[in-house]
């Protein structure tokens, strides 16, 4: 259908079409009309939640006019897009974000203080867009703000989950949860009722010949749920590129919603189809770096996969191009194995839709795809019940086996004496039930697979995928190294010190080219600066202790040593360590007379971070972490030489309260098992240390900074298989210094100390899987090390300085760059043309 406006009546249509506000008379006319209109509110009941919906919906319109442009712009391009595919995007808050992306922060906050407000009191009215678990999610949305801001035509794709991750409370030193149904007020998106998918499940499959000889394959008498399309504008940093994130909402056909139903009694169970459909998109699955194979996550997949794979073959379609461009037209990245089964809907449109052959099709679809993976962890790689699969989508099973043949017999070729070797790579592991192996399939429809830092790359060639390494050869496996976005990480969290930085540099245009950041180095000696810094530093923990205050009620000092671990509560992230570590700390303290104890440098332990609800050990640890809180905050021989806190409902927005007034943060896996990281990138770009073990990328980032400016400590992961066979067979002992926090735990000091008796047992009976007491002294002793070093305030300060200023390789810039030449094979759109105009009007 044309529904482009006709040529002769376009000059009236762009003589009236806004321009949005650059002043702060405008952006007032504009936040006054919408809080009168758009909200039907009036000077006499305006509170900062108001003030805050008319903000976002001023500076929604503006992006929105920048995101009609870009699009236009990319269609017209005509060249390749990326479309990243991934069932999480953690964003955080929109509002400060954009305002600091089309430079009009200062504008708003003017126009606001006009009008009876504190920009920062209406920017925390914000609710957060909490669609992720953690690392894996947010790494997405930190992709998305680099595309846009390098200017790349990319679309992401997700799920509009009505619930995002569960808001964490304490009680009684208890993790609870709580819905975060987050959709009440949300201007960020637009519902687009007209671009809808029917996406089809069960049913079977019918294949026959047609009279002209050809068989033909139709996947019948499923259910049909209709994905209906929400878009998120994605702003750029400092350039009028808008790109778009696509999330798809389930919700009944109307084909299929059988309204007869309502009409004959049977109301209620036209409702249940009704809620069945939407249950589809209702609720994050809250595990991170866990897959549990049910059938509702199953759904949640196809659902998206399908939608996205439909939209996108639908635009280019558009083109009128030959089959054989796809994949000059169009990058499809795999976020995890989440988005497998669209390589499986990809080979199905183009073979049962669209007629090729099955080989042109499948050469199609693996220079379409690629495959990154972030973690190593048995227990998070996806593997999908064969009898699951053939319920739920029973025409892409049949595939999946057909892709799996011809697969073995190429391999089977190439190997002809190895035979172990098929029944190992089989995209179907012959268990009980069968099941698909989701990363093998990844790979197998892949033409680039990447891990997110070097030893995490290193790892996955010589262990999970070493015998495909074998079989495609080592060029098919690469590593791209994580970064983060260092407009929310560095400008937004921390104005001050980005501030600070470009008056040193003479511009911000360090936030597009991080590695500007090394003209920080020579004034490392320079006195007025480095005080600038410290006191930078000093009023963000000024700002955290009085957030710990009203949260927890716990007064910290800010002048003592702030040591962060926030992270999704883990055993492999080790928290048991770190709070075993805390405890070995307040036995020393106790052993010490008050003359003694004067010379101790003042600490202030902070935790954050959420457990699985079924993760039952992670529960455990929280409790813990409470438990000890509890005792030492409330302990007249501590004083403020200690204090445990535990900040709840860790989130984006609280991590950039955080993150910023950190001195020492905690990364501290097990070697081998965090896949990079990203956090120890924010925290060291903060300029905060760190404390870690050699694990995913501290090693890169150790690398970059200098040895001397990180606190390494415990064993390498090349020993850690050695070490746990030696827990079981070798005479194991544990560490003395641990079996002394144990036997106070044990005391009761804690509270009932069954509580601990499975966190305890780990180690001591179970074999210590995560090494706690192998690193434990190893731990221990750097941490009197960082005290030592900390002491020294001039010292300290240097190393943040420094470290700050070798931190640029770890933008997500850097990153999507990477992705661009060696897996996308794409290039950023030319916006100066767009700029100009701009500049002129
Ligand atoms: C790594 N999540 C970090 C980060 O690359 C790394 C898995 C299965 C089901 C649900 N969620 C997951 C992850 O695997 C995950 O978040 N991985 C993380 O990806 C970005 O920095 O080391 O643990």
């Amino acid at each position: 259908v044309e529904s482009s406006i006709p040529e002769h009546m376009r000059e009236a249509w762009r003589k009236y079409s806004p321009s949005g506000f650059t002043t702060k008379d405008q952006f007032e006319t504009e936040i006054v009309r919408h809080i009168e209109t758009t909200l039907a509110r009036s000077l006499f009941n305006c509170d900062e939640l108001a003030a805050y919906s008319g903000t976002a919906l001023a500076f929604r319109d503006r992006l929105i006019m920048d995101w009609n442009k870009t699009q236009q712009r990319q269609t017209f391009a005509d060249q390749k897009r990326i479309y990243y595919l991934s069932l999480e995007f953690l964003m955080g808050r929109a509002l400060d974000n954009a305002m600091l992306n089309v430079g009009l922060k200062n504008v708003a906050k003017e126009g606001l203080a006009d009008l009876g407000f504190r920009i920062e009191d209406v920017i925390n009215q914000e609710h957060d867009a909490a669609l992720g678990n953690g690392g894996l999610g947010r790494l997405a949305a930190c992709f998305l703000d680099s595309m846009a801001s390098l200017n790349y035509p990319a679309w992401g794709y997700g799920l509009r989950y009505r619930y995002g991750i569960f808001k964490q409370e304490i009680e009684n030193g208890y993790q609870v949860e709580i819905p975060d149904y987050w959709l009440d007020f949300n201007p960020w998106e637009f519902a687009r009722h007209d671009v809808t998918v029917d996406v089809q499940f069960y049913g079977w499959v019918n294949k026959y010949t047609d009279d002209e000889g050809k068989q033909i394959v139709s996947w019948q008498d499923g259910e049909i749920v209709t994905a209906v399309a929400y878009d998120v504008p994605v702003p750029g940093y400092g350039t009028p590129t808008v790109n778009n994130l696509r999330l798809w909402s389930s919700k009944a056909s109307s084909g299929e919603f059988d309204f007869s139903k309502f009409n004959s009694g049977e109301y209620e169970s036209a409702v249940a189809d009704q809620q069945r459909a939407e249950t589809i998109s209702a609720v994050l699955y809250p595990n991170d770096n866990l897959e549990r194979g049910k059938e509702l996550r199953l759904k949640q997949q196809y659902f998206w996969c399908a939608a996205s794979l439909f939209d996108i073959v639908r635009r280019f379609k558009k083109t009128n191009r030959k089959w054989s461009e796809f994949p000059d037209q169009v990058a499809i990245q795999l976020n995890d194995t989440h988005p497998t089964l669209a390589v499986v809907e990809l080979q199905r449109i183009l073979v049962d839709k669209e007629g090729l052959e099955w080989q042109t099709a499948w050469d199609i679809v693996t220079k379409t795809f690629s495959y990154t993976n972030h973690t190593v962890l048995p227990e998070a790689l996806e593997k999908w019940s064969v009898p699951l699969i053939q319920n739920l989508l029973p025409r892409h099973l049949q595939i999946i086996y057909e892709i799996n043949l011809s697969f073995l017999q190429t391999v089977e070729r190439r190997f002809p004496k190895d035979r172990e070797l098929l029944g190992r790579v089989s995209l179907i592991e012959e268990s009980q039930p069968k099941t698909v192996r989701m990363a093998y399939l990844a790979i197998v429809g892949s033409h680039k697979v990447n891990g997110v830092a070097e030893l995490h790359s290193d790892l996955i060639k010589t262990t999970i995928f070493k015998d495909f390494v074998r079989i495609y050869g080592p060029d098919k496996f690469i590593n791209v190294t994580n970064g983060i976005t260092p407009r929310r990480w560095l400008h937004q969290a921390n104005p001050r010190l980005s501030e600070l930085i470009a008056s040193k540099l003479g511009s911000y245009e360090f936030l597009k080219d991080l590695t500007l950041l090394n003209k920080l180095e020579p004034f490392v000696d320079d006195k007025e600066f480095k005080k600038e810094w410290a006191e930078i530093k000093y009023a963000n923990k000024v700002r955290l202790a009085q957030h710990i205050l009203k949260t927890t009620g716990v007064s910290v000092n800010p002048k003592a040593l702030f040591d962060v671990q926030v992270k999704r509560i883990h055993e492999y992230k080790r928290q048991q360590l770190n709070v075993f570590g805390v405890i070995h700390r307040y036995l020393a303290i106790k052993s010490l007379s008050s003359e003694e104890r004067k010379k101790l440098a003042p600490r202030v332990t902070i935790f954050g971070g959420k457990a699985a609800p079924g993760y039952w050990m992670a529960k455990t640890i929280i409790h813990l972490i409470n438990k000890v809180g509890e005792v030492i905050n409330n302990d007249p021989d501590v004083g403020d030489l200690l204090k445990v806190i535990f900040l709840e409902d860790y989130n984006v927005s609280k991590a950039e309260i955080i993150i910023p007034a950190s001195d020492i943060s905690e990364h501290i896996s097990t070697a081998g098992t965090e896949a990079s990281g990203t956090s120890n990138m924010k925290f060291v770009l903060n300029g905060g240390l760190i404390i870690g073990t050699l694990d995913g990328a501290n090693i890169e980032i150790t690398r970059e900074i200098g040895e001397q400016n990180v606190f390494l400590f415990g064993n390498l992961s090349e020993d850690v298989e050695d070490l746990r066979h030696n827990h079981f067979y070798g005479d194991y002992q544990v560490d003395p210094e641990l079996q002394k926090v144990f036997d106070l735990i044990k005391s009761g000091k804690f509270g009932d100390e069954g509580s601990f008796g499975a966190l305890i047992g780990a180690i001591t009976e179970h074999g210590d899987y995560y090494l706690v007491s192998d690193d434990f002294n190893s731990y221990t002793k750097t941490q009197d090390l960082i005290d030592e070093t900390f002491k020294n305030q001039d010292e300290w300060v240097t190393k943040c300085i420094t470290s700050v200023a070798r931190m640029g390789f770890f933008t997500s810039d850097r990153c999507i760059n990477e992705y661009a030449d060696t897996i996308w094979n794409i290039e950023p759109l030319d916006v100066a043309e767009e700029k100009q105009v701009r500049a002129r009007t």
